[in-house]
């Protein structure tokens, strides 16, 4: 048995509202595909987020039926869940469109029964549960899966009293698991504690293998009998989603390399990572003053490829101007980054420090027209006058909102209520911010 594996696939999603970036995402997704149709897999799965909006244009919708022509045509048949960026609370998704037209299999919750080649459903409450089927050689591999479901729902609705693997069985999710977002990116602070939806004893055991999505960095473990997998996003998410960081560290740059982007094809349960090529995301930090900044920045250029997305974070302890840092590193795309701290406090010794040594021209500009005298009230006048300017560039990412579809209709439990003792357990506490290296990872928004 031989499959493929992938999630977050997000088609039609406009990066930095750059119409080629959702021109990038279907192009990596066309090379999955064609990919695991050479390596002639017996069936794909795509774990959640195909589209990146529950309401694809049509040019995405398009886009999809395309690709996923190609497994089709080679008699590969691909079964999918619904991912928390295109699941509708409505009765039909763009997937359901792409189930009638025949070039895909919707696993999980249904109002209605299907039996096919490749389906079967069981009664579960006033609902069924669609499970994929595939045979070949006298093996059967069950698939089963659920859509994304939020953490109200998957409090209610115990997983392991859903899911009874027989055999040798795949479950597909689209969730955050607490212990595995710790592992990749540290501990969760307990007033972040939305952005997983499950822990890892709310996982159903029996498995061979877990198909998951959702989290868009590739990772690997195992769980109980099987083998537990996120393939991560097929694109580069964000700045946060690197494939390398230059730190500056006073006298050089140092490099760390970040993720690999891409899939899996899973031989005889083994996991194998296929690399897709994607455009390069480079994330540059930075503290120094300009004319350091300027210097080395000049010499890294040779390092970095001109097609690279780069997000150059520089910090200072006054501003200076970043005009011509576009010109200095010429890449595709440069999103800058200044943190410029002023310093407006007077020295031990009663030295007040000059204006211009601490404003940029245009900000002086705003002084002169207050006519403002007192040096601790310059940097309110700044602000009052131009704002928060620098921070609020078009470009700067992270206007990647999340679906929150409207809340249902409060559902009955699937099946009996919860037992006491779980009954008991605290609810979760919504958050107040978003723990922005965790968005990162999922698609919420700005990482660090
Ligand atoms: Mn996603």
């Amino acid at each position: 048995m031989k499959f493929a594996h992938m999630a977050d696939i997000h088609l039609g999603f406009e990066q930095y509202r750059l119409p080629y970036r959702a021109e990038e995402f279907a192009q990596a997704f066309r090379e999955a595909m064609e990919r695991a149709v050479a390596e002639e897999v017996d069936f794909i799965l795509i774990a959640g987020d195909l589209f990146h909006s529950s309401r694809p244009s049509p040019e995405t919708i398009k886009t999809a039926i395309e690709v996923l022509e190609k497994p089709r045509e080679a008699g590969i048949p691909v079964f999918a869940i619904e991912g928390n960026h295109d699941r509708t609370q409505r009765k039909v998704s763009a997937y359901h469109l792409l189930e009638g037209l025949g070039l895909l299999h919707l696993v999980g919750l249904r109002d209605e029964k299907v039996e096919n080649e490749y389906l079967t459903s069981e009664r579960l409450g006033g609902k069924y549960l669609v499970k994929g089927v595939f045979e070949r050689g006298g093996k059967t591999v069950e698939i089963h899966g659920l859509k994304y479901m939020s953490a109200a729902w998957l409090e209610r609705n115990h997983l392991e009293e859903i899911f009874k693997p027989e055999g040798d069985a795949i479950l597909m999710l689209h969730q955050g698991i607490k212990e595995l977002i710790e592992k990749m990116m540290g501990i969760i602070p307990e007033s972040q504690r939305d952005y997983f939806e499950l822990r890892m004893e709310d996982l159903p055991k029996g498995y061979v293998y877990y198909a998951l999505g959702h989290i868009h960095r590739e990772f690997v473990t195992s769980y109980d009998i099987g083998t537990l997998v996120y393939p991560g996003s097929l694109q580069r998410w964000d700045f946060g989603d690197y494939e390398l960081r230059y730190r500056w560290n006073g006298r050089s740059f140092t490099p760390e390399a970040g993720t690999r982007k891409g899939f899996y094809i899973v031989e005889e349960w083994k996991p194998r990572f296929i690399e897709l090529k994607v455009r390069p995301f480079i994330d540059i930090k930075m503290k120094a003053d300009e004319e350091t900044a300027k210097r080395e920045l000049k010499r890294l250029r040779g390092k970095i490829p001109r097609e690279a997305f780069v997000r150059l974070d520089l910090r200072w302890e006054k501003p200076y101007d970043v005009s011509h840092f576009q010109e200095i590193l010429e890449v595709k795309y440069l999103y800058l980054r200044t943190r410029f701290e002023r310093r407006l406090k007077a020295t031990a010794g009663g030295e007040v420090p000059k204006p211009a040594e601490y404003f940029t021209p245009a900000e002086l500009r705003a002084i002169e027209l207050t006519g403002e005298k007192k040096f601790e009230a310059l940097d309110t006048v700044v602000e009052l006058f131009l704002g928060e300017w620098e921070e609020k560039k078009p470009e700067e990412p992270g206007e990647e909102k999340r679906e929150e579809p409207a809340p249902a209709k409060e559902e009955k439990p699937l099946k009996k209520e919860r037992k006491p003792e779980k009954a008991q357990k605290a609810k979760r506490p919504r958050p107040k911010g978003k723990p922005t290296s965790i968005l990162a990872w999922i698609g919420g928004g700005d990482e660090d």
